[in-house]
């Protein structure tokens, strides 16, 4: 993206402002002095918040940086992860608090208290030692969202095993996999879970992962379906073996940099890396971010993220963030649409939720299902609501406050990622006035910027490179078994920043707008045009609920923007007409300049999303150029290509 003189374009202006509500300002766990207390003492600021958790042995150091980018932080420290997700709020007297509000898609419900979670991790964790895992081993979890879940990450940390939690909608394939680069000795699974209404099988893609992943010793099945599974020799019962063990269990301290966890990001090509993270720089910053960013007060607020903990926003905050917080969650199992579409408002109301986190896909489909389904359901109780995942489009932000927030819930929309392991760019919902579509600034402790080509800040008002300045507790330690990767996937393209591909650019006030992966960024007549503004400006058109943006070779321009638009469910009127199709270009025209014009849109009734619901615009790259589609492997639904091919003939090229 380096042709041009502009490093990356700023055509997006949005006035809109919205103050924090005054109640929630002046009893908010963090306040403005926390930008300054960190500024002036970034050590010192994160030392603190690791006093948020339990120690068992204090640390020496608080970051050692002496051979970069290999980080380890509180050196010398030791705690257990479990001990503090579960344990220390037991002992503080606080084992009858709810932990999860766990429901079942097909309407089945268990509560976890604090005392009960550490009951079961307890049972699971004598059940890992029994079949043979020891600290340092690798446990490979592929489960529904069920409590079991959550039990199993926690029986690990317990013992001071390295879990790597797999994604219950992959592969068999993807799932050996990661078996195979981690060399885990168990899988946990289940039979099943309920997705849609039915039950959906598990273990039979485990059993044909397994038969060809020699490092396996056991698996774990948890019976959740009651569906038929094939018996093996190396299959052991969830109830079986773990019901049956001592409810006692003493957490095994381990050493600040032990590893907690892999995760493989979501990358839609080429071997998956194995993101890993370890022990008390990542729960101290993903509790720190849970407090700071939701504004947890854990005697009163109920929380839901409806992530899959199956990725890193549900490890830190389903799992980590919140349980080290003593909060209490609601869980949930299946999708938004079962029975109905208005479930997941019906879950808000009955258990009050008053914080919530999820994704800017889930509010652009909600969008499209129209305003009178949240309308006929009471979520008076949010008082925060958060987005992850992908850039919130202006329209949506203002939508999801509007029709989800009641008109008054801030929005927080946090960026960070697997990578980064919590929360980095953020607004605090008691300080910050937030503008729609924007991240604003790094969190207290964080040092991110955006840069030109050649490293150097952008001035405001400018585009460029996002990037993290200085270390953070939750960083990636490498990539698993592979630190030269580590280094040149992520700290060579500028000297010395951690640089992982999205591009940024910095408003008038110098408050951070993501751009989108830069791989995406289109070229159009020597301008260098983000997906997400171009995105935005078709969204902010009262007929679009979603839109996707690409750049298609042009003889003329370069690139020329191809838009792929799919119309609300209130839209009305000839939405596939040449009239609607002008309008939506013009309007384009209109919000961005005349460059941003769209040469092409079509509209469909589906966008190709991977299983995180992150918009694939590779695929849809090969459909702008009349290429025969690529691999869609790593979609979420496979069909939706065909769709989308189908509805190829109302193409429109500009005349
Ligand atoms: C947490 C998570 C990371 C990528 C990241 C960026 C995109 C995440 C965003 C966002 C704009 C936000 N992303 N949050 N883009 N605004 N608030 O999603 O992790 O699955 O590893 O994805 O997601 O492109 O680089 P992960």
């Amino acid at each position: 993206m380096s042709q041009s003189q502009e490093t990356l374009s700023n055509l997006l202006q949005e006035t809109r402002r919205f103050a924090p509500p005054a109640d929630l300002a002046e009893s908010a766990n963090v306040k403005a002095d926390a930008y300054e207390e960190a500024a002036a003492d970034r050590l010192g600021f994160w030392a603190r918040q690791a006093e948020r958790l339990s120690w068992s042995k204090p640390w020496d150091q608080v970051l050692d940086w002496s051979n970069p980018p290999f980080a380890k932080w509180f050196v010398g420290g030791e705690l257990n992860v479990a001990h503090n997700c579960v344990d220390r709020h037991v002992e503080a007297g606080n084992g009858d608090k709810v932990a999860y509000h766990w429901e079942g898609e097909p309407g089945d419900t268990r509560t976890l208290t604090y005392a009960d979670l550490r009951r079961e991790v307890s049972k699971a964790a004598n059940a890992l030692l029994e079949l043979g895992v020891r600290k340092g081993d690798r446990v490979a979890i592929y489960l529904p969202m069920i409590p079991e879940l959550p039990i199993s990450m926690l029986a690990c940390a317990r013992i001071g095993a390295t879990h790597s939690v797999v994604f219950g909608g992959f592969s068999a394939d993807a799932l050996r996999t990661r078996i195979d680069d981690a060399q885990a000795k168990i899988v946990i699974t289940s039979d099943g879970g309920y997705r849609r209404g039915k039950p959906s099988a598990l273990k039979a893609t485990v059993d044909e992962a397994v038969d060809g992943a020699p490092s396996i010793e056991h698996v774990l099945v948890v019976r959740r379906t009651g569906e038929e599974v094939a018996a093996h020799e190396r299959d052991v019962w969830w109830h079986d073996v773990v019901e049956r063990q001592s409810e006692e269990h003493t957490p095994e301290p381990v050493d600040a940099e032990h590893p907690l966890y892999i995760l493989y990001t979501s990358g839609t090509t080429g071997k998956p890396k194995g993101i890993l993270h370890t022990t008390g720089g990542y729960l101290t910053q993903t509790a720190y971010t849970h407090h700071a960013v939701f504004d947890l007060k854990p005697e009163t607020d109920v929380y839901w993220c409806s992530a899959d903990i199956g990725w890193v926003t549900g490890h830190s905050y389903i799992v980590y963030g919140p349980l080290a917080n003593g909060a209490t969650s609601v869980l949930y199992e299946g999708t938004p649409d079962t029975p109905h579409k208005g479930r997941w408002w019906e879950i808000i109301a009955k258990y009050g939720v008053s914080l919530f986190y999820t994704a800017p896909t889930a509010i652009r489909t909600f969008m499209k299902w129209g305003d009178d389904i949240p309308a006929a359901h009471d979520l008076s109780s949010l008082r925060v609501i958060g987005s992850v995942g992908e850039p919130i489009n202006p329209e949506a932000y203002v939508w999801y406050r509007e029709h989800i927030g009641a008109g008054g819930a801030p929005v927080v929309d946090t960026w960070w990622q697997t990578e980064t392991g919590s929360i980095m760019i953020s607004p605090l919902p008691g300080v910050t006035e937030g503008k729609p579509g924007a991240a604003m600034r790094p969190l207290p402790g964080i040092v991110a910027d955006v840069v030109d080509d050649r490293g150097e800040p952008v001035p405001n008002g400018g585009g460029g490179f996002l990037v993290v300045k200085e270390p953070w507790p939750s960083m990636l330690r490498t990539i698993w078994g592979d630190d030269e990767g580590y280094v040149k996937t992520y700290w060579s393209r500028f000297e010395g920043l951690y640089f992982a591909g999205d591009g940024a650019k910095k408003d008038e006030d110098g408050d951070l707008w993501l751009l989108g992966r830069v791989d995406d960024v289109m070229l159009v007549s020597g301008h260098n045009i983000s997906t997400t503004e171009v995105e935005s400006a078709l969204v902010s058109h009262p007929k679009v609920a979603e839109a996707a943006v690409v750049g298609a070779t042009d003889p003329v321009t370069g690139q020329a923007i191809v838009s792929f638009v799919i119309p609300r469910g209130s839209a009305g009127g000839d939405v596939e007409g040449e009239e609607f199709l002008k309008e939506l270009r013009d309007h384009v025209a209109k919000t961005l300049g005349p460059i941003a014009k769209p040469r092409q849109i079509m509209i469909v009734p589906e966008l190709p999303k991977t299983r995180s619901g992150k918009i694939m615009r590779r695929l849809l790259r090969d459909v702008a150029e009349n290429r025969s589609i690529g691999d869609v492997s790593t979609l979420a639904d496979g069909t939706v290509m065909d769709l989308i091919s189908e509805k190829l003939p109302s193409a429109k090229p500009e005349d």
